[in-house]
C-alpha cells in the first residue's frame, strides 16, 4: 500500500511512503523507461518498443497521485500520463543500501556441506519429472538453489542423457560431441577417459563462455570404487574468504589460465580468475580444474608466492571430506551440475568390471528459465482472482466459468463454446473412454477462459495459446495424462494431418483456416517428437472427440452432471501426490 508520493528535485525523483513506513525514491529517467504502457512495450510480447532517445533528456514528473492501489505519473515535456501498480514498484524498488560484500550471493543460493547435505540429495525420478511439472520445478528449483542434483530411472540405453537436458532446455554441443563417453579408453585424450581418480572440478575452463551445467549418466558401473561426488565451490570459497581474505581477493581478482590441446585440431584457452565476481562483487563462477590449468602469467611478481599459498588452501579446503557429498552412480541414474559452482569428482577405480558413463553439456539460462515459466504457471493458478483453489474448490471454479461464459461463441462454428466441450465430452463418454479422457476432452479448451485464472497484471506480457495455458492452468490440480492431452490438442491435429490422409477431410473450415495459422501438418521431425510424448494416443484420441463436437443442436449432458466425475479425477490425483 502506498502512503504518499512527493516529487523532488524538481521533478527529477519523486519519493514513495509505504503504510509500513519504509521509503524508496525513483528517478523520472528510469519511471518513463519502464512505463508499462502499450506505447512503450508491446502488449503481445513485452519487449520495449522505444529506445533511450526517444525519451526527452529533461524529463521530469509533472504530476503524481495514488489512485486505486497504483502510482499516476505525468511526464513532462511529453505531456504522458502513465501508471505503475503498486506491487509493481515495490517488486522493482532501488532504492537501498548497496552495502553487500565482495562474493556475496543472492537467496537463491544455498551454500551446503556434508554435513548438511550428504542425507538430502536432491533426486526426482525421470518418469515423474517428465509427466508432473510439479516434480520438474522442484527438481530445477535444487538445481538453482544447491547446484546439483541426482536422477533416477532413466533407461539404461546410450544417449538417455539427452533426456534429462530435454526436459528443462539445450545441449550445448562441443569438440567432445553432442555428448561423449567416459570410460577407460586405451589412447586417452582427456584424462577422464582413464581409470584414475579426478580430483574435485568443474570441466572445460578453458572455454570462454564455459559449460554453465553438465550431466554425467551412468549405464553401467560394476567396478570397484568409481563413486562420485560433488562439492559447494561456493561454500569453499566463502571459506577460504573467512580465513583468508587476501588469498580469496587474490584468486578473484587476478586471470587465471586454462587450455586444452589434447587432440588434434583443438587449441582451446581461456583467460578467466579461479573466483569469478561479478561487476558488484557478486561470486558468479569457479574455475578449477588441475588438469588444464595453464602457466599463470597475469598474477604480479610480488603477488605470486601469496598467489599460489592461496590456491593451495583452497585445494586443500575442496579435498576436505566435510565440504564433499559422495554416492556411486549405478545404472540408470545420472547427475547434474552447475558447473560453474559445484565441483565433481570421481574416485578411482579397478579393472575388474565395467564402468561406463556419458557426458554432456548444457546452460542454466534455459534451466532457470523453464523453472521460472513452471513457477510462474503455478503462481498464477494459486492467485486465480484471489481465490484460494485446491482440490476442494476447483472443479466448482471451473463449473462456474462455464456456466458464465459458456455461451460464448465458438468462432466459426455452429456451437457454442460449452456445446463444442461438452460435445467431446460426450463422444468420449459413447467410446467407453476412462474418466480421465472424459474429463480431457470436457476441458480441452479451458484455456480460452485463463483470464479467469488469475488477475490481470501488466508484467503479464506473454501471449499464450490456448492449448499451452490450458494446460498450464490444470497442470496443479489434474493429473498428467490430463494436462498433456489438453496441451497437445493442437500439436494433435497438426500430427493427425501429417499421419492420417483422411483426416484432413474431417475438418471443419473454421479448423482447416486455424491449421495453417498454428503451423500446419507436422514435418516428420516434429511428427517424431510428437510420438516421444508418453500421453500421446491418449491426446490423439481426445482431439478426434474434439473435432466431432461441432455439431448444432445437439443433445448432450449438462456440465453440472460431469461435476462427480471431475471431483474424482482431482481427488484422487490430489492424495497421490506427496505433500
Ligand atoms: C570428467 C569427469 C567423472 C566420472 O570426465 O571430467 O569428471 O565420474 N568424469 O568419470
Ligand atoms: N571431457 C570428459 O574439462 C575437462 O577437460 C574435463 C571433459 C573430456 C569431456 C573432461
Ligand atoms: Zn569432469
Amino acid at each position: 500500500m502506498l502512503t504518499h508520493a512527493l516529487i523532488g528535485d524538481e521533478g527529477r525523483t519523486i519519493d514513495l511512503g509505504w503504510q509500513d513506513g519504509s521509503r524508496s525514491r525513483f528517478h523520472a529517467m528510469w519511471l518513463r523507461d519502464n512505463a508499462l504502457d502499450d506505447q512503450t512495450r508491446s502488449a503481445g510480447n513485452g519487449q520495449r518498443l522505444i529506445t533511450i532517445l526517444d525519451i526527452p533528456a529533461n524529463t521530469r514528473i509533472g504530476a503524481a497521485s495514488i489512485k486505486g492501489g497504483a502510482l499516476e505519473v505525468s511526464f513532462v515535456p511529453e505531456q504522458k500520463t502513465v501508471s505503475f501498480p503498486a506491487a509493481w514498484l515495490s517488486a522493482n524498488a532501488y532504492d537501498r543500501d548497496a552495502g553487500r560484500q565482495p562474493g556475496w550471493t543472492g537467496e537463491a543460493t544455498v551454500r551446503w556441506t556434508k554435513a548438511s547435505m550428504q542425507n538430502s540429495v536432491p533426486r526426482a525420478g525421470y518418469v515423474a519429472a517428465s509427466r508432473d511439472r510439479a516434480v520438474l520445478g522442484q527438481w530445477l528449483s535444487a538445481v538453482k538453489t544447491y547446484g546439483f542434483a541426482v536422477m533416477d530411472d532413466l533407461p539404461t540405453e546410450s544417449g538417455a542423457l539427452c533426456k534429462v537436458s530435454d526436459l528443462f532446455g539445450y545441449i550445448r554441443e562441443t569438440n567432445y560431441g553432442r555428448w561423449f563417453e567416459v570410460r577407460a579408453e586405451v589412447n586417452p585424450n582427456n584424462l577422464a577417459y582413464t581409470n584414475l581418480g579426478l580430483q574435485a572440478h568443474t570441466d572445460n575452463p578453458y572455454r570462454d563462455p564455459v559449460p554453465t551445467l553438465q550431466i554425467l549418466s551412468c549405464i553401467e558401473n560394476t567396478v570397484e570404487g568409481g563413486e562420485s561426488s560433488v562439492v559447494d565451490g561456493f561454500a569453499v570459497a566463502a571459506a577460504l574468504q573467512a580465513e583468508n581474505p587476501e588469498g580469496f581477493r587474490l584468486l578473484s581478482s587476478c586471470p587465471a589460465r586454462f587450455e586444452y590441446a589434447g587432440s588434434s585440431g583443438v587449441r582451446l584457452q581461456a583467460k578467466r580468475p579461479m573466483i569469478e565476481l561479478g561487476p558488484d562483487g557478486e561470486l558468479i563462477c569457479i574455475r578449477f580444474n588441475n588438469r588444464s590449468l595453464a602457466p599463470m602469467v597475469d598474477v604480479q611478481f610480488s603477488d605470486m608466492e601469496a598467489y599460489y599459498a592461496a590456491y593451495r588452501r583452497f585445494a586443500e579446503l575442496i579435498e576436505d571430506p566435510s565440504f564433499e557429498v559422495t554416492f556411486k552412480l549405478e545404472a540408470g541414474q545420472a547427475f547434474i551440475v552447475d558447473n560453474t559452482r559445484v565441483m565433481h569428482a570421481r574416485k578411482a577405480f579397478s579393472g575388474t568390471g565395467k564402468r561406463w558413463l556419458q557426458g554432456c553439456y548444457a546452460d542454466k539460462d534455459g534451466l532457470l528459465s523453464t523453472l521460472a515459466a513452471i513457477e510462474h504457471g503455478f503462481k498464477e493458478a494459486a492467485e486465480m482472482s484471489g481465490q484460494d483453489l485446491n482440490a476442494d474448490t476447483i472443479v466448482e471454479f471451473i463449473a462456474d466459468i462455464f456456466e458464465r461464459r459458456g455461451a460464448e461463441s465458438y468462432l466459426g462454428e455452429p456451437v457454442t463454446m460449452s456445446e463444442h466441450m461438452l460435445q467431446g465430452a460426450w463422444f468420449a463418454e459413447k467410446d467407453g473412454a476412462p474418466d480421465e479422457l472424459v474429463a480431457a476432452a470436457l476441458l480441452h479448451d479451458i484455456g480460452h477462459y485463463t483470464s479467469e485464472f488469475g488477475t490481470y497484471s501488466p508484467e503479464d506480457v506473454e501471449d499464450k495459446h490456448h492449448d499451452e495455458a490450458g494446460g498450464e492452468v490444470l497442470a496443479p490440480f489434474f493429473p498428467p495424462v490430463i494436462v498433456e492431452c489438453v496441451r497437445l490438442h493442437v500439436a494433435a491435429k497438426r500430427y493427425l494431418c501429417a499421419t492420417d490422409p483422411t483426416y484432413f477431410g474431417r475438418l471443419s473450415q473454421a479448423s482447416v483456416h486455424t491449421l495453417s495459422l498454428q503451423g500446419g501438418p507436422m514435418s516428420a521431425d516434429e511428427v517424431a517428437e510428437f510420438r516421444k510424448n508418453p500421453f500421446h494416443e491418449e491426446a490423439v484420441r481426445v482431439r478426434i472427440w474434439d473435432e466431432s463436437g461441432k455439431i448444432a443442436n445437439m443433445k448432450t449432458r449438462a456440465f453440472r452432471d460431469y461435476v462427480p466425475l471431475l471431483q474424482r479425477v482431482v481427488t484422487q490425483f490430489a492424495v497421490g501426490k506427496p505433500a
